[in-house]
């Protein structure tokens, strides 16, 4: 028991002064998720208070991982999963598996013939998805842990636009609706 408490007090010490005294916490790269989570912190300070520029190039921690472009292009895969998802549920289409079905819907005219058309909203979700690139940006900096790995920021990436596309789809389909059973699987 008495170990305890001492290893307690030892650790509790510390923190205690730099309570005392106001100061941050003295944080290390290894603190830091990402380069860019650990460049914002750099920024906040006209003195490199945490020594995350050692070489003194302006770029705080190289080492750690960065998040990148990679960003983009998890927000697409989950703007289209997520659409894809809500669709199929409220049963506009049926779904073509794979790339295809993804790029294309199928129409049938009076004819009862099937018309393979380019799946616009999704063609458009690849350039619009480059929004996500700022807005995570800020959610990797400001409201995820300063330990958020880039695997972490792209899956918040992805469940974040596919809950975007999947609350948008069905506003969509409530308010203006779509038309009904608009791609049927070609036979
Ligand atoms: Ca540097």
């Amino acid at each position: 028991m008495a170990v305890v408490a001492l290893c307690v007090g030892l650790w509790a010490v510390p923190g205690q002064l730099h309570g005392a005294t106001g100061a941050s916490p003295d944080l290390n790269c290894a603190d830091f998720g990402t380069r860019e989570r650990a460049q914002r912190e750099f920024e906040e300070h006209r003195l490199d208070v945490h020594n995350l520029d050692r070489d003194g190039d302006g770029r705080a921690c190289e080492m750690n991982g960065s998040t990148g472009w990679w960003v983009w292009p998890a927000a697409v895969v989950g703007l289209v999963a997520g659409r894809s998802a809500a669709r199929r549920r409220l049963g506009d289409y049926t779904m073509v598996p794979g790339l295809e079905g993804v790029l294309f819907n199928y129409r049938f005219d009076k004819a009862g013939n099937a018309d393979k058309v380019p799946d616009k909203v999704n063609l458009a979700a690849v350039p619009a998805a480059l929004v996500a690139l700022p807005a995570m940006g800020l959610v990797r900096d400001h409201v995820m842990p300063r330990s958020a790995t880039p695997i972490a920021v792209h899956v918040a990436t992805l469940a974040l636009a596919g809950l975007v596309a999947w609350g948008a789809t069905n506003a969509v389909h409530r308010f203006i609706g779509e038309p009904a059973a608009s791609a049927v699987e070609d036979e």
